[in-house]
């Protein structure tokens, strides 16, 4: 690859920088040496540390992955693969032949793969690195071949991607063969994410650019964890994980994924230690932001999703690939390869029969791709018709601008939408087919007794008759007796009926908590990406608005971030009120830090950059600003990941708290309120920014923020204490016997400076959320935060 660069006298002493640094820790692989693969045996090359190994890995059923491996975690976590999407059978065999090349030959002496080696001289050993490197070397101890030159969809700090290399994603997550996304850093300097023409591995769009201007050289993966763009000069153009973490701690990937996302991953090296094992590899940051919408339509190609499916982000930030109803999976096991349709398509012979087909609405939902009319200014009811009447009409988009596209099969670039123009899909089925939906059930059924209420209007004699069933009509919509069960509110919103949670909560047997205002159960339901859910029942509600409600349920439905409980749905009946959320599987943070055994100083690290970063998203980046209220350690609850979630957001609001300021009324909990709650002062999202400092001592000391049973009198009320300590140069007290912060002094001096700066009583010197995450995670710096916080006005 040097070869054909100008500046290849620069690359190859790149190359050769951590190779001289690391030679003497060489394990060679002499000449002759060969790995077998046989079932159930596990035999490798490994590192001088033994963090990385190089062989067979079986991936499936007699299927083995010439490979190399994180082999000090369970995962055994693959970060480079000889033979991708080729597997080969047990007996199949890598040798380093006596005349220096290196093959992978099948157990009939087939060649499968070899290294293609450059530069003159002969291979005399080959070497496992302790950076991951598989290296192939001549006598002199220059590389021929090595694995960082040629990566799959891996990195690993210190290895650099250079001008013309790229990354291939993989089909799925157990499916080495390569998938529909590339990086590349293209020769005219310019660091792109593309979809490919699958299955061919050329390019197709980009959905993804670190620089418009060219001028990329290299991109690096450091020893601290950073990922960035760099020109010739070694000026940095643009990070790419700007995130950062130290490879002392943490062993570090990065990976282009199949689901199109170049994230960051790290994994503590010192995991279960302190932590039970809970943890594993977490993800750090991660490009593009959003991938469902950075794909934009093109002439070809399906768009993030396969065809005839739609994206949306999940709770985790991770895109869904959906099938419409009426489709079904192409592939079960990977979501992500489009859907075909689960019912006969309509028989352009079978004359104007329509009759066997209907339209289920999508809202929200649009197929940019896949137009083969247009009409404008007409009414939806118009476009419906037609698209029934036309067996070449697989689906309509209409919208309130009486806009109505006809699309035709396969649907691409699917993608649900947050801020529409009230677009819909209206997706073409076969009747017959048990693929109905319940709304549209639903739907048929008051059509049906609208038909009987015409009927029967139609006829004098049965005049009493039908000013009764008006009567009762009017009635029956107005007490709302039945709701529409499925029906959908903004993103993925669904509206229950209070008789569907009463046997989802099995008659509200399992009760997880209570707060002031509102019980919480747990739940079954098949509903979001899990069956467990959580139901809030509101006791008190100072609203009774019926719109007011819909639209505040709508608003929390929009968040989504994966440091937030994502809203599943609600039910709004008479005069029953429940919210549907995610079940968390670990609890509240409260139960976590106050409990028998203290989590481990890494854990809480990363819950507090969780909860900074999902406050940074209620504060700043979602469409509707949302003030919390109530940051407390009961609202942060616990994923099966231990990521930290925020719970309970969107409800100040809603129970009209921050209207009415009278002490009985504030919303938020005792020792986490701000001080200008009790003020005539406005409330901003700084009062979230005061609790949160609050909860950043408590995570930080292990314990709560008012402590009675201390021995020393002063440090009662752990704001004050900290402070102290802070003054006073004394930070050890706030960590004592907690080995783990005591060695990491150093950050915990930063964040309890950063706690300082949270809970001054002077809104205007908190910082803002987003502020407060960037230096947390040390992408700013922290300044000496001012005096005494209560020593200002
Ligand atoms: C091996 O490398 C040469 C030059 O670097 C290149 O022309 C050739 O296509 C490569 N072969 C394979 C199989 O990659
Ligand atoms: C190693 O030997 C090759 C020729 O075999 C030569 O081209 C290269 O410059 C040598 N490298 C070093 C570092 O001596
Ligand atoms: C590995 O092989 C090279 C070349 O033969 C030699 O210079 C070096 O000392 C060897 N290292 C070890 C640890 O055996
Ligand atoms: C992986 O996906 C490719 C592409 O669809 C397919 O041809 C291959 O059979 C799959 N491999 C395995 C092991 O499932
Ligand atoms: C890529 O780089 C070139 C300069 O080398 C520039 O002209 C071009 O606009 C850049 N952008 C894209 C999207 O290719
Ligand atoms: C990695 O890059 C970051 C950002 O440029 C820098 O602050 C840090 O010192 C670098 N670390 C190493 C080990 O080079
Ligand atoms: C890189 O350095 C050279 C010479 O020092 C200078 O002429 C050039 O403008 C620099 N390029 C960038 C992108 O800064
Ligand atoms: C033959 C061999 O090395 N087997 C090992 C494979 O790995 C497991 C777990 O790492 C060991 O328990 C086996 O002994
Ligand atoms: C989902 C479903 O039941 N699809 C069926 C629709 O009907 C056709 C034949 O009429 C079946 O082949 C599909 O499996």
């Amino acid at each position: 690859m040097a070869s054909a660069y100008p500046n290849s006298l620069y690359l190859i002493l790149l190359c050769l920088l951590p190779v001289s640094v690391l030679s003497q820790t060489y394990k060679n692989i002499t000449l002759g040496s060969s790995l077998t693969a046989v079932l159930n045996d596990n035999s490798s090359w490994t590192s001088p540390s033994g963090e990385f190994a190089f062989g067979f890995q079986q991936i499936e059923t007699g299927g083995f992955l010439l490979a190399i491996w994180f082999d000090n975690i369970p995962e055994k976590t693959i970060v480079w693969s000889a033979n991708g999407g080729n597997l080969v059978k047990q007996g199949s065999k890598v040798q380093l032949r006596t005349d220096g090349q290196f093959e992978l030959i099948d157990p009939k002496g087939q060649e499968v793969w070899m290294a293609n080696l450059s530069g003159s001289g002969i291979v005399s050993y080959a070497a496992m690195l302790d950076t991951g490197n598989f290296v192939l070397a001549s006598q002199n101890s220059t590389n021929l071949w090595e694995s960082f030159d040629h990566p799959t969809d891996t990195i690993l700090p210190t290895q650099t991607i250079s001008i013309g290399s790229s990354l291939h994603a993989r089909y799925s997550e157990m499916n080495y063969s390569s998938g529909r996304f590339l990086m590349r850093l293209q020769s005219n300097g310019n660091l792109t994410l593309s979809t490919v023409h699958f299955p061919l591995g050329s390019p197709n769009t980009d959905y993804w650019l670190a620089n418009n201007n060219g001028g990329g050289f290299q991109v690096i993966f450091n020893l601290s964890g950073y990922i960035y763009l760099e020109d010739k000069n070694k000026s940095i153009i643009r990070f790419i994980a700007s995130i950062g973490a130290s490879s002392s701690d943490f062993y570090q990937r990065a990976i282009l994924e199949y689901d199109g996302i170049f994230r960051q991953y790290v994994y503590p090296r010192n995991n279960g230690v302190t932590d039970g094992g809970t943890s594993g590899w977490s993800t750090r940051d991660y490009v593009p932001d959003d991938i469902c919408k950075s794909i934009t339509m093109q002439s070809t190609g399906s768009g993030a999703c396969g065809f005839n499916s739609y994206c949306h982000l999940g709770n985790d930030q991770r895109p869904t690939c959906t099938c419409p109803p009426g489709y079904s999976p192409l592939d079960p096991d990977n979501e992500m390869m489009g859907c075909k349709q689960a019912f006969v398509p309509q028989d352009c012979d079978g004359g104007q029969d329509a009759d066997p087909f209907y339209l289920s609405e999508l809202p929200s939902v649009n197929w940019p791709g896949g137009d083969y009319e247009y009409f404008s200014s007409v009414p939806e009811d118009w476009c419906k018709q037609v698209c029934l009447k036309d067996c070449f009409c697989a689906a309509a988009i209409v919208n309130t601008g009486r806009e109505c596209w006809m699309k035709k099969i396969p649907l691409s670039y699917g993608v649900q939408l947050n801020d529409d123009f009230g677009t819909k899909a209206l997706i073409k089925i076969r009747k017959d087919n048990s693929t109905t939906s319940i709304a549209n059930g639903l739907k048929e059924q008051k059509s049906t007794l609208n038909l009987i209420l015409t009927m029967l209007l139609s006829s004098s004699a049965f005049l009493n008759l039908v000013l009764l069933i008006a009567t009762l009509w009017v009635v029956f919509r107005k007490r709302r007796i039945t709701r529409p069960s499925g029906e959908i509110q903004g993103i993925g919103l669904r509206s229950l009926t209070y008789k569907e949670l009463e046997g989802a909560t099995n008659n509200f047997k399992e009760e997880l908590g209570k707060g002031a205002c509102s019980t919480v159960y747990k739940g079954i339901l098949a509903i979001g990406n899990n069956n467990l859910i959580a139901v809030k029942r509101l006791d008190k509600m100072v609203t009774d608005n019926e719109q007011e409600f819909q639209a505040e349920m709508s608003a929390i439905g929009k968040t989504n971030h994966k440091n937030l409980v994502q809203l599943l749905g609600f039910c709004n009946e008479e005069q029953h009120r429940l919210l549907v959320y995610e079940y968390m599987s670990n609890g509240s943070l409260a139960s976590y830090l106050f409990g028998n055994s203290r989590p481990s100083w890494y854990r809480r690290t990363e819950i507090a950059f969780g909860t900074a970063r999902g406050l940074a998203y209620l504060h700043e980046e979602c469409n509707n600003q949302i003030i919390h209220c109530d940051i407390k350690p009961q609202n942060i609850l616990l994923d099966d990941s231990l990521t930290a979630r925020i719970s309970d957001f969107g409800l100040a609001k809603l129970l009209k708290t921050d209207q009415t300021r009278t002490l009985t009324a504030i919303r938020g909990t005792k020792g986490y309120v701000a001080p200008e709650w009790f003020k005539s002062k406005p409330v901003t999202v700084k009062v979230d920014v005061y609790s949160f400092g609050i909860l950043l001592l408590e995570l930080i000391c292990c314990r709560k923020s008012f402590d009675q049973d201390v021995d020393d009198q002063n440090q009662m009320i752990l704001a004050d204490w900290a402070y102290d300590c802070y003054e006073e140069r004394r930070m050890y007290m706030l960590v004592q016997e907690d080995e783990e912060a005591i060695q990491d002094i150093e950050r915990v001096e930063k964040f309890v400076m950063i706690a300082i700066w949270c809970i001054q009583d002077d809104p205007l010197l908190r910082p803002t959320m987003k502020r407060v995450s960037q230096m947390l995670e040390g992408v700013i710096e922290v300044p000496h935060p001012p005096v005494n916080p209560h020593s200002t006005v």
